[in-house]
């Protein structure tokens, strides 16, 4: 006889689901024992963190990742990172722990009210199956669901006895072996509308969006710009997951700013602009202004329906946006020999050093040293500009940032993609303080040996705070400095071997030295306070 357990695992290993990240309780533990031999489970510390590390890990793999949550504290624990994954397009597999059937009605202890409810704004699938026989059906939905465009995570919540439950075959047979899949085709003629649009335009620009890495449409996008000589902006960084185009590409000009007005500025006298993978646009924090200026117009591509028609601006195209850029390309078969090539980018100049490195000095530093086929999982919010002005990431799959604006995606993911790119270094460049908001990933690092080097910048305050702050206008915040948090300390505690520096050589042989080592390893450097740009 097959249980709910057999079939579910077998639904998991069609879909290459055998890596299960979580923390368990009593309510996961009859899913978890024992695990199949070709399934390995990852332990995080908690479920935020769990999270995370699935969120890197779906992303890097560009495949569906599965993590299981201690039933109702534990999944609260998790919907913060929740609401990452699903702003990041991470297609995952949230599975919970609930009570046995017979003790829901009661409340007992570690029951999960309304379940379906504490994820809800932030999956695109919610489920508590009504009968056992049904868990795997559910599951195999959920698993459609994440996978299917817009990528995002999916939940199922599952009684705890359910799992050992016998299934009949029409249970459950033919609802696992389902294949589900689509990449919308933009429609013939609005691609012809768009070329010609494109054609005629004088000034047009690119906008690349973290779509672009994600659908795989690098080459296509690098195809269109060169051929069609177009300058490239990326989408603002505070809320790109990922790079949607070479940054050390003479067509690219700079990352936009986030805020309304300045945005609308930045673009202003381009008469067309392509946005492609990107939401237009994630903007913040409350500048007002044009959103474009008179005489520039809008087209976005987005797999995201919800994405287009929330735009308070211009035109969308829904579909798949690698597809779409080549077809695009296809239908631009003239390269547009006459247009102008794109200016040299203006390069913001360094601020001028004091007694103490710069964010924008660590960067200079990790560039020097940064693999050719590095991977930079970034979190630290005052060098996030100095970051993208010194590394200029070239490749595809190479930089992941949190979409949704909450800390503790970086140091979790890192991990997470780690796993899933084993041949390639990752480096996670992160702030005292984000780091505390999934510290416990270092744990995992350490006992799974996964190699990331972490790079924390100590500035000894929440530095973007006090930025924000006087832009809001806001005085005498309280709360805002972190004095002597040492994270190499803590690190180290976990089982990561750290360095704490505080000059450039220091910096520039402790990195030398981290990237040789085959295991995990973290360089903490003391820096300036304040907001570095480059
Ligand atoms: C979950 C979550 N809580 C709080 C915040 C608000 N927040 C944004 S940036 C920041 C400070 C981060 O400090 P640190 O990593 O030291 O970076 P720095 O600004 O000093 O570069 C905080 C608390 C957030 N974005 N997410």
């Amino acid at each position: 006889m097959t249980s709910v357990r057999d079939a579910a695992f077998e639904l998991f290993r069609r879909h290459g689901m055998t890596t299960i990240f979580g923390n368990p309780g009593s309510t996961e533990l009859p899913m978890l024992g024992p695990l199949p031999e070709d399934f390995r489970y990852v332990l995080a510390l908690q479920e935020a963190v769990a999270v995370g590390m699935a969120d890197g890990y779906a992303q890097a793999s560009g495949s569906i990742a599965h993590v299981n949550l201690h039933t109702a504290p534990g999944l609260g624990n998790g919907v913060g990172a929740i609401l990452g994954a699903r702003a990041n397009r991470a297609p995952l597999l949230v599975t919970a722990g609930q009570q046995a059937r017979s003790m829901i009605t009661m409340h007992a202890l570690l029951t999960n009210r309304d379940a379906v409810d504490v994820p809800k704004p932030y999956v695109k699938y919610g489920y508590e199956p009504p009968r056992a026989v049904d868990v795997p059906f559910a599951l195999a939905q959920a698993i459609h669901h994440a996978t299917l465009p817009p990528a995002g995570p999916a939940f199922v919540s599952i009684p705890m006895d359910d799992w050992a439950v016998e299934l009949a075959p029409l249970d459950y047979a033919s609802q696992i072996a389902r294949d589900v899949g689509g990449r919308a085709q933009p429609e013939p003629a609005r691609i012809a509308a768009l070329a010609e649009r494109l054609r005629a335009a004088t000034r047009p620009a690119f906008v690349a969006g973290p779509d672009i890495d994600a659908s795989g449409g690098w080459d296509a996008a690098v195809a269109l710009v060169e051929s069609q000589r177009l300058p490239v902006w990326a989408s603002p960084a505070t809320a790109g997951s990922r790079i949607g185009f070479p940054e050390n590409h003479p067509a690219f000009q700079g990352v936009l700013p986030p805020a309304v007005g300045p945005l609308g500025e930045t673009l202003a006298g381009h008469d067309l602009v392509l946005v492609a993978g990107s939401s237009v646009f994630p903007y913040y924090p409350n500048i007002p202004g044009d959103f474009l200026a008179a005489g520039s117009e809008l087209v976005a591509i987005t797999c995201d329906p919800d994405e287009a028609a929330r735009a308070p601006v211009g035109e969308a195209i829904v579909a798949d946006v690698a597809l779409t850029l080549r077809a695009l390309a296809d239908a631009l078969a003239e390269p547009a020999d006459e247009r102008e090539r794109p200016p040299a980018r203006v390069e913001l100049e360094p601020a001028p050093g004091g007694a103490q490195l710069t964010g924008g000095d660590v960067h200079a530093t990790l560039a020097e040293l940064f693999p050719d086929d590095g991977i930079v999982v970034l979190e630290s919010p005052s060098s996030t500009a100095a970051l993208r002005n010194r590394l200029r990431i070239s490749r595809p799959g190479s930089y992941y940032f949190s979409a949704g604006g909450g800390l503790g995606f970086g140091l979790a993911a890192s991990v997470g993609v780690q796993l899933a790119q084993p041949a390639r270094q990752v480096v996670c460049v992160l702030g005292e303080g984000s780091a505390q908001y999934a510290i416990t990933a270092f744990w995992t690092a350490a006992a799974y040996d996964v190699p990331v080097k972490f790079l924390v910048l100590r500035n000894g305050e929440y530095s973007i705070l006090k930025w924000f702050a006087a832009l809001e206008g806001v005085s005498d915040a309280p709360a805002l400095d972190l004095p002597a948090l040492d994270v190499a300390a803590t690190a180290a505690s976990y089982g990561v071997p750290s360095r704490a520096v505080a000059e450039r050589d220091q910096l520039h042989a402790a990195l030398i030295d981290a990237l040789a080592q085959p295991g995990p390893r973290l360089v903490q450097v003391d820096v300036a306070p304040g907001m570095t740009l480059a």
